[in-house]
């Protein structure tokens, strides 16, 4: 899934902008033929969530129709291939060009593309209609309206609205650009890169696939000047070559340097397509206790963290995550999760740019193991369908250190709740389900390590199958509430039992709701000093334990969550700064300590 771009032999329409939209709560679109034109059409800006664009529609997750009339395909275009590509569109998405249905496409956040050429019209304008619906339902991934709780859920499933089985908002509509794109009938489809270092020496192992039947091309390797350079040899579409790169410059968080990868097909001289691809060499491993970037261990300072901003809603906002970044470079973090979807292709290339590494998460939050033989296939068939489409996307950038299967499958206590006739090999089938993910996701691809995020109180059979242990512990917050003290014990005690599992351990979430600008002493929960103390603590606690690779805090910024009584304002205040992007005090601690110390 090679993100489009233009270069000579290639081309690319951002279609971003504005764009009619109508809610279809009915879903008779399709059969009244609104993939041609809607009867009601009002404005919408696409990529963007509809929810926050759209009063009327907040809290709506049903059927809606996209469309633009105005699309002209360049005559240049023609006698090549056209395609036309999706960046997210959350959670089911049809689309159709000139009336007619030309692919769909299910989960939330990563890209979908289908060949239009036969479906597009020279000359004259072409309408593009997408038709998207995000109902919360107990097979999908993530789920919502758990049947077990007879369809209530919202935050920290105490009931909330609506009832999603997770605690964000489930933003709904076209969240990333939809871009035309053209490349050349014979080209370049995909492009994997593995680095390794030798000493000085870099090694850049390259695989390249085609379509068509040129036997041909290039590779080069572009620095200040060009590097190195191969011929690329294809035989049944693939070719393959190992570039060695002398007094490499590797990819670091302090020094993220960027080569160029240039790739041709050629026949004889003639250049019949192009791709270039920014790589970083760098290498990632799990060794005893420590993860190790390029050699040496690496201390993770940063948060878990959510596509999420007023008006925006989930949809990409280029502006935010420079904004974001330079919070994340002003408080000395090195890196975030994904938390829990996979974010835009833009951020990523972002996290490429400035050093930032990046554990890659599929939307699998809150599974759980309940249900028919046949309902936990279909869930499964879902997380394996995320995990091979993330890594098809996002295997080339360097900034990508792991991937993460899943987000606090239910388990222990909750699970209990959820459903107190839980089955007795329940254990057995959760382990089971996140083995193959883990398994396919070491498939896949064998240079990074895989993990999953444990809920607090869940079996410890199930994180014992990640390569690096993520747990997300609330001692203070949900446990031991305003006895910071108290979750300090509880928190030590657990820490000298996970010491024995002998693997590096990422504090994945950990934190306290603070509403912004509530102060009080003795610090009190939801004040801004409590949350700097509880952080404080687990700093300090964390600290003498060398297995510890680092502390993601829960959460970068305050986000929208669902509505319940543990929401003010459906809002997650466990963000160090606002949602506007304002400093709480735990903010200013944490610059401090990763700043000046650690
Ligand atoms: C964890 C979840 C996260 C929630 C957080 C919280 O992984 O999505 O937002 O707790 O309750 O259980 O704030």
């Amino acid at each position: 899934m090679l993100y489009p771009q233009q270069n000579d032999k290639r081309n690319r329409i951002n279609l971003s902008g504005f764009w009619d939209f109508q809610l279809d709560p009915e879903e008779v679109g399709a059969a009244q033929g609104w993939s041609q034109g809607l009867d009601a059409p009002r404005t919408i800006a696409v990529p963007g969530s509809w929810n926050e664009q759209l009063d009327d529609a907040y809290h709506y997750l049903g059927m809606a129709w996209y469309l633009r009339d105005d699309v002209y395909v360049p005559d240049s275009w023609q006698g090549q291939q056209v395609m036309l590509r999706v960046g997210s569109a959350n959670y089911y998405a049809q689309v159709w060009v000139n009336g007619q249905a030309v692919g769909e496409h299910i989960g939330g956040h990563l890209p979908f593309a289908f060949d239009v050429s036969e479906y597009v019209k020279w000359g004259e304008p072409n309408t593009i209609a997408v038709q998207i619906e995000n109902h919360l339902q107990p097979n999908r991934i993530p789920a919502g309206n758990l049947p077990s709780t007879g369809g209530m859920g919202g935050s920290v499933l105490g009931g909330g609205y609506p009832a999603s089985t997770f605690d964000f908002y489930p933003f709904a509509g076209i969240h990333r650009p939809v871009i035309l794109y053209s490349v050349p009938q014979a080209h370049i489809d995909d492009v994997t890169v593995v680095t390794e270092i030798e000493g000085t020496t870099g090694i850049v192992s390259v695989t390249v696939q085609q379509i068509g039947d040129v036997s041909t091309g290039t590779l080069s390797l572009v620095g200040e000047s060009v590097i190195a350079t191969a011929d690329l040899s294809f035989a049944d579409g693939v070719a393959q070559v190992r570039l060695q790169v002398p007094d490499a410059k590797l990819w670091s968080i302090d020094s993220p340097y960027l080569y160029d990868l240039v790739i041709t097909l050629q026949d004889g001289e003639t250049v019949v397509d192009r791709y270039s691809l920014e790589i970083g060499i760098r290498t990632v491993e799990v060794k005893g206790t420590q993860l190790l970037l390029n050699g040496e261990p690496v201390y993770l300072k940063g948060f878990g963290r959510h596509e999420d901003f007023y008006a925006s809603g989930r949809g990409l906002n280029e502006p935010l995550i420079v904004k974001d970044y330079s919070l994340m470079k002003w408080i000395g973090a090195n890196s975030y999760r994904t938390s829990h979807y996979p974010y835009s292709e833009e951020e990523m290339r972002m996290a490429d740019r400035e050093g930032m590494l990046i554990i890659d998460e599929i939307p699998a939050v809150s599974l759980n193991f309940f249900g028919s033989e046949d309902d936990i296939a279909t869930r499964l068939d879902m997380c394996k369908q995320q995990v091979e489409e993330l890594v098809a996307r996002d295997k080339n950038h360097p900034s990508v250190i792991m991937w993460s299967v899943a987000n606090e499958p239910f388990g222990g206590p909750i699970a209990q709740m959820i459903n107190p006739n839980m089955p007795a090999n329940y254990d057995e089938i959760g382990r089971d389900f996140l083995g193959q993910l883990i398994d396919l996701a070491h498939t896949l691809d064998d240079t990074r390590p895989a993990t999953l995020v444990g809920i607090m109180g869940a079996s410890v059979e199930w994180i014992d199958l990640a390569d690096v242990l993520l747990i997300n512990r609330y001692y203070g917050w949900y446990m031991q509430t305003g006895r910071i003290s108290e979750g300090k014990k509880g928190l030590e005690q657990e820490l000298d039992s996970l010491a024995e599992l002998n693997k590096p351990l990422l504090f994945s979430e950990f934190g306290a709701d603070a509403m912004a600008g509530m102060h009080s002493i003795p610090a009190q929960v939801f004040t801004e000093d409590y949350q700097r103390d509880l952080i404080e603590m687990y700093l300090d606690v964390t600290a003498k334990h060398p297995f510890v690779i680092g502390m993601h805090i829960w959460n970068f910024a305050d986000f929208q969550a669902t509505q319940s009584i543990s929401r003010v304002g459906g809002m997650n205040l466990k963000g160090v700064f606002t949602r506007a992007r304002q400093p709480k005090m735990a903010a200013h601690l944490l610059r401090d300590r990763w700043k000046n110390k650690d």
